[in-house]
């Protein structure tokens, strides 16, 4: 049975995530902090017919990281963890900074490095990292955050290019606005214009789900029910 380990998998998009590839056979390996959720999104899994065993890990913490996944051997990396502090860059307090430098960014090597070897030695892979319609689209209050999934989509491109040879594929899906609790906000009836956690789950299954010899290596999930007057995304 394949296996699929998933960043972030807790709630929001990881968790929707999660589901769906024990949908499509994997065998998941779900992480996040908070153990709760991460046993109900276990359960709720077996209950299905699926397969799933909860990862408590903080992926910014190198340590904890190399620990965890020392020799881990997935085929499937899906690099969903990621936190937004969305406002002005003069009200954005440097540890607001740092924290989204450490999970977008710093937690890619520690994560990717990891997994990363098991693949190459099998000749097979797929590492698929969530970036966002505003790593190449800025926003006002995203100063940071745009600019760590801009680095998300050049990163993937550069890994994608250097890694293909080895038969490891490396994707970035990139998707505009979700419901979920990202940036501590509260889903409401307010976001039914929005997409839901499991629309990017599909385009996550397509990616890793085309055949050996096909890579799609960026993919762009948009709504089409974007209210008159919002902001575009
Ligand atoms: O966010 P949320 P989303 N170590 O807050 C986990 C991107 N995106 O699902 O650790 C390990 O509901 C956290 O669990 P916990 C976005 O940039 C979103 O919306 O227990 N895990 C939870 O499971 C991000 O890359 C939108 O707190 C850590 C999960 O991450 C991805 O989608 C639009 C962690 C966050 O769940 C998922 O975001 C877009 C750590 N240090 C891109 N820190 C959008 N929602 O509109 C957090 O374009 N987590």
């Amino acid at each position: 049975m394949p296996r699929a380990l998933v960043t972030g998998a807790s709630r929001g998009i990881g968790r929707a995530i999660a589901e769906r590839l024990a949908r499509d056979g994997f065998d998941v390996v779900a992480a996040a902090r908070g153990q709760r959720e991460l046993d109900e999104v276990c359960a709720e899994i077996t209950a299905a017919g699926g397969r799933c065993q909860p990862l408590v890990l903080d992926v910014s913490d190198p340590q904890s990281v190399a620990a965890a996944l020392l020799g881990a051997d997935v085929d499937v990396l899906v690099n969903n963890a990621g936190i937004g502090a969305l406002k002005p860059f003069m009200e954005t307090t440097a540890a607001e900074w740092q924290r989204m430098i450490d999970v977008n960014v710093n937690a890619l090597y520690h994560v990717t490095h990891a997994v990363l070897p098991s693949m190459i030695e099998k000749k097979a892979g797929h590492i698929c990292t969530i970036g966002s319609i505003s790593g190449r689209s800025a926003f006002v209050g995203g100063s940071c955050y745009a600019a760590t999934k801009a680095f998300v989509t050049s990163w993937s491109e550069s890994l994608m290019l250097e890694v293909r040879e080895h038969g490891v594929k490396v994707s970035v899906v990139m998707p505009g606005s979700v419901t979920t609790h990202f940036n501590d906000h509260v889903p409401s009836d307010d976001d039914a214009w929005k997409l839901s956690a499991a629309d990017v789950a599909d385009t996550v299954s397509y990616v890793v789900g085309t055949p050996p010899n096909v890579l799609v290596h960026r993919a762009e999930v948009r709504t089409l029910t974007v209210p008159h007057g919002r902001a575009r995304r």
